[in-house]
C-alpha cells in the first residue's frame, strides 16, 4: 500500500532531481538527521550534483546546511565533496565535511543540540528557506509519520518557505505511535514550563504537521541509515564501564539514588556503548534512560528487561542492529519514545528529572575543565553535540577516555586542556581506565591531586604533580588554582613539534 496517502501530497511526488531544483544558491537549508538516522536519502546527492555542475559552470553555488546532529557520506560528505556548504550547524561526524571545516572552507558553528533550534526561531542564523525531511509515512490528513530521528524537524517544517519530503520505505510504518512531537513551545516573554515529569511522558503529538502549501516535492526513497557499527567491548572500555557502575552502587548504598538509579544518558562512541554493555551484567534493574541516541546497547537493555522506557530523539543502530529493531518494532510500542531535540536535550528537563549523564572526551586538564571536541586546540572532531545540554545540568556527570591516546604518546590528562567545553564548574567525575577521579565537593588543587592520581597514566603522574608542585611554589601559597602560564600548554606544544607530549 503506499506511504502517501494524502491526496494533495500524492500530488507533489517527483524526482530527486526535479526536488532539489527548489534549492538555490545562498538558501539557508534545514535538513534531517540525527547520528546517521533518518537523513534524506536521495535529494542531497541530486543536490550535490546539481552544485558540482553549476561549478563547472563558473557559477557560485553554496548553502547554509542545518541538521539535527551529524548525517552520512551521502548528506554531508557528497556536498562537501563540491564544496556545496558555506554555513553548517549543529554537529558533524562525517570524514570529508570535518576537513572542509578543519580546512577553513566551510564555517561550523558548534552550538549545543538543544540550542539550536530556538536560535533558529530567534533568527540567529536568518531565514530558513528550504526544509528537506525524511518522514516514513504521509498519513491521508497530511499528517507526517516520522522515522528513526525526529531531530530539529519540528522546527525546520514550520520555518522553512518551502519543504521538500522524503518518504522512505526502508522505516516500517508501525513507526507509527513511536513519537512524541511537543508544539507547545514559544519564544521569549511567552514560554509557560514544559510539564514533563517522567522520561516516558507522553506532552505531544505522535504526528509532524506541515502546511500542504509549501511543500513543494515529494520524493520516494527506500535506504537504509547510517550503520552505526561499534568495535568489541575491550579491556580499556570494559575497565572504565566498571568503575562507572561501582560508583553508582556506592551512590545507592550511600542514599543518593534510589536502586533504579535515575534516568541515564550516555553519549556517542565505544565507551558510551562498553558501559550500556557493564550495566547489562549488573544487578540494576527497572532502569530508565533519558538520552539522545539510542545504540545497540541501550536496545539491548531493553530486551534484557533491566531498562523499562527510554526517551531520544533518534537511533544509532549498527546495521544488525537496525535490521532487527525494524522486524520486531511492534514489541518496543510504548517503551520507547523520540522527541524533537530541544526536549530530548532540555535543560529544564534534563534538571528535573536528575539525569546521569556519561560522555566522551578528548582531554582533561587537572583541574577538571573538559576538551570534548578539539585536538590540539584547533582541529575540531565532531562538535559538543548534546554533551554540554547534559552534563551542565546533570544530577551527576561522567566524563570518559582512556588515559593516553596515539599508543601512549598523548596524555588525556594534561596540565591545561588545550580547548575547554566543560568547565571546572561543571565537571563532576573524571573516568579513565586507571580509575575514577569524584571531584564533587573539592577545590582546585584537591581536585588536581585526585584526577593525576586516580586518571593519569602512571607514565605521566610524576610530571603532572611536578607541575602542581611547582605552580604552588611559584604562586607562594596565594593562588587559587596555581599554574605556570609560560608551561600551561607546552605538552600540547611539544605533541604538534616532537609527536609526543
Ligand atoms: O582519532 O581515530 O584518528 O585515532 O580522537 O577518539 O578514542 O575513538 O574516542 O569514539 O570515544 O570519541 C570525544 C570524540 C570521543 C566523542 C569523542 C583521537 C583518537 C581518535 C577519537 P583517530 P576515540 P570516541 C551525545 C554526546 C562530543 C559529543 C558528545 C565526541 C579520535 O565522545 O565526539 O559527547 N564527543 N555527545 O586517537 C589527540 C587526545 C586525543 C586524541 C583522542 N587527547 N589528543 N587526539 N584522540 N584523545 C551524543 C551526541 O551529541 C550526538
Amino acid at each position: 500500500m503506499s506511504r502517501i496517502t494524502c491526496p494533495a501530497l500524492a500530488d507533489k511526488v517527483t524526482s530527486a532531481e526535479d526536488a532539489a531544483a527548489h534549492i538555490r544558491p545562498g538558501d539557508n537549508v534545514g535538513m534531517s538527521g540525527f547520528t546517521g538516522a533518518g537523513y534524506p536519502k536521495a535529494v542531497p546527492g541530486a543536490l550535490a550534483e546539481r552544485i558540482g555542475a553549476a561549478h563547472e559552470r563558473g557559477e557560485d553555488f553554496q548553502i547554509g546546511l542545518f541538521t539535527g546532529a551529524s548525517t552520512s557520506a551521502e548528506l554531508d560528505g557528497a556536498l562537501a565533496e563540491v564544496d556545496g556548504v558555506s554555513v553548517r550547524s549543529p554537529y558533524n561526524s562525517d570524514k570529508a565535511m570535518r576537513a572542509a571545516i578543519n580546512g577553513g572552507e566551510v564555517d561550523y558553528v558548534d552550538t549545543h543540540l538543544s540550542h539550536l533550534a530556538q536560535q533558529m526561531w530567534f533568527g540567529f542564523y536568518g531565514r530558513l528557506d528550504v526544509a528537506v525531511i525524511e518522514v516514513a509515512a504521509i498519513l491521508p490528513n497530511g499528517l507526517l509519520v516520522p522515522g528513526s530521528s525526529v531531530g530539529n524537524n519540528k522546527t525546520w517544517l514550520d520555518l522553512a518557505d518551502r519543504v521538500i519530503l522524503e518518504v522512505n520505505e526502508w522505516h516500517p510504518e508501525a513507526y507509527e505511535g513511536f513519537h512524541d512531537v511537543y508544539y507547545g513551545t514559544r519564544v521569549p516573554p511567552h514560554r509557560n514550563p514544559i510539564q514533563l515529569l517522567e522520561p516516558g511522558q507522553r506532552i505531544g503529538d505522535p504526528y509532524l504537521r506541515v502546511d500542504p502549501d509549501k511543500v513543494v516535492a515529494v520524493v520516494r526513497t527506500n535506504g537504509p541509515d547510517r550503520d552505526n557499527a561499534f568495535n568489541p567491548v575491550d579491556d580499556d572500555s570494559k575497565a572504565m564501564a566498571e568503575h562507572i557502575i561501582d560508583f553508582l552502587r556506592a551512590e545507592v548504598a550511600a542514599g543518593r539514588m534510589p536502586e533504579s538509579l535515575l534516568p541515564l544518558q550516555s553519549g556517542v562512541g565505544n565507551v558510551a556503548n562498553a558501559v550500556l554493555a557493564g550495566l547489562a551484567d549488573s544487578e540494576f534493574e527497572h532502569l530508565t534512560s533519558y538520552t539522545e541516541v539510542i545504540q545497540d546497547n541501550l536496545l539491548a537493555l531493553l530486551d534484557s528487561g533491566s531498562l523499562d522506557t527510554i526517551s531520544a530523539t533518534s537511533f544509532s543502530l549498527s546495521k544488525e542492529a537496525a535490521e532487527r529493531f525494524n522486524r520486531d518494532i511492534e514489541s518496543y510500542k510504548g517503551r520507547i519514545l523520540l522527541r524533537s531535540q530541544e526536549m530530548s536535550n532540555h535543560p529544564e528537563i534534563v534538571r528535573r528529572l536528575g539525569v546521569i549523564a556519561i560522555n566522551g572526551m578528548v582531554e582533561s586538564d587537572i583541574y577538571g575543565h573538559v576538551n570534548s571536541t578539539h585536538v590540539l586546540g584547533s582541529q575540531v572532531l565532531n562538535g559538543i553535540g548534546g554533551s554540554g545540554d547534559f552534563a551542565r545540568n546533570a544530577y551527576l556527570n561522567f566524563f570518559v577516555s582512556p588515559s593516553v591516546a596515539k599508543g601512549g604518546k598523548v596524555s588525556s590528562i594534561v596540565p591545561f586542556a588545550s580547548h575547554i567545553d566543560h568547565t571546572e564548574h561543571d565537571v563532576h567525575v573524571i573516568v579513565t581506565e586507571q580509575g575514577i577521579a569524584d571531584l564533587r565537593g573539592l577545590a582546585p588543587v584537591p581536585r588536581a591531586r585526585r584526577i593525576i592520581d586516580n586518571c593519569a597514566h602512571p607514565d605521566y603522574r610524576a610530571r603532572l604533580h611536578d607541575y602542581v608542585d611547582r605552580a604552588i611554589a611559584r604562586g607562594e601559597g596565594r593562588l587559587h588554582i596555581p599554574h605556570l602560564l609560560e608551561e600551561a600548554l607546552s605538552w600540547h606544544v611539544s605533541l604538534r613539534d616532537t609527536g609526543q607530549m
